[in-house]
């Protein structure tokens, strides 16, 4: 099956819910990746929109679309995020992160009145947690918030399911904000509501992948065709 196919037709209908003069929140990843070239194209066809990225990576790719770009300070308030997912479940509860830009596309999606979640069909799961969670943390006292994060997450001491994330170098991977991440493999996410809250009371983390209540429509692309589910 040609995934990127999929992303980019997943991509391309996103872009029925783009209006002139919007203030867009542009996601990270490759199917992000996708839509902002497709977003590129129709600017210097002459839509006039605004994109906030939720990554360097995407900053820089946007600016070579030529897509004209703001920041949440300058512009706190967006019409509509459009980002993919590594995971999309029941209610659109979402995971994401897998590209290391969790805590950036949380903070915009949160700041946009809509969330529209882009993915080739494979990524539709009937529970969460087949794709391992991101969590985000601080370097600083980094043992002692793993040693919480496992007895949050139900893990044994110096599980080989909780992974500090790292690089191709083999050194810990860094996130835009400076923070390292944890992957944690948990199969099954039955209830990620709360999941999320008891993950967010660590001292030490600053984020996790469960996206609760953000997305409001995903595009799901498969070799079927485009399947449009709307949360309720
Ligand atoms: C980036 O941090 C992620 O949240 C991505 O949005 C997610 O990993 C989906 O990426 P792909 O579109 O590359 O599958």
């Amino acid at each position: 099956m040609d995934f990127e196919a999929l992303k980019r037709q997943a991509a391309a209908r996103a872009l029925e819910w783009v209006r002139p003069g919007m203030r867009l929140g542009l996601g990270t990843g490759s199917t992000a990746r996708h839509f902002v070239d497709l977003l590129g194209q129709k600017v210097k066809n002459g839509l006039d929109v605004i994109g906030v990225p939720t990554s360097e990576a995407t900053r820089q790719q946007a600016e070579r679309c030529g897509i004209r770009l703001s920041t949440l300070d300058e512009t706190p308030a967006l019409d509509l995020t459009i980002d993919g997912a590594d995971e999309v479940g029941p209610d659109l509860c979402l995971i994401k992160g897998g590209g290391g830009a969790l805590l950036r596309e949380k903070i915009v999606a949160s700041a946009s009145s809509s969330m529209v979640v882009i993915a080739d069909e494979s990524k539709w799961v009937a529970v969460l947690g087949r794709f391992p969670l991101p969590i985000e943390i601080v370097p600083f006292g980094m043992a002692a918030t793993r040693r919480a994060v496992e007895d949050v997450v139900g893990l044994s001491r110096n599980s080989d399911r909780l992974t500090l994330r790292r690089g191709k170098d083999g050194h810990p991977f860094v996130t835009d904000g400076g923070h390292f991440i944890l992957d944690a493999a948990l199969e099954r996410i039955p209830d990620p509501r709360s999941l999320g809250v008891r993950l967010t009371s660590i001292a030490g983390v600053v984020e996790h992948g469960l996206f609760i209540g953000l997305a409001k429509v995903a595009i799901l692309a498969g070799p079927e065709g485009i399947r449009v589910v709307e949360r309720s």
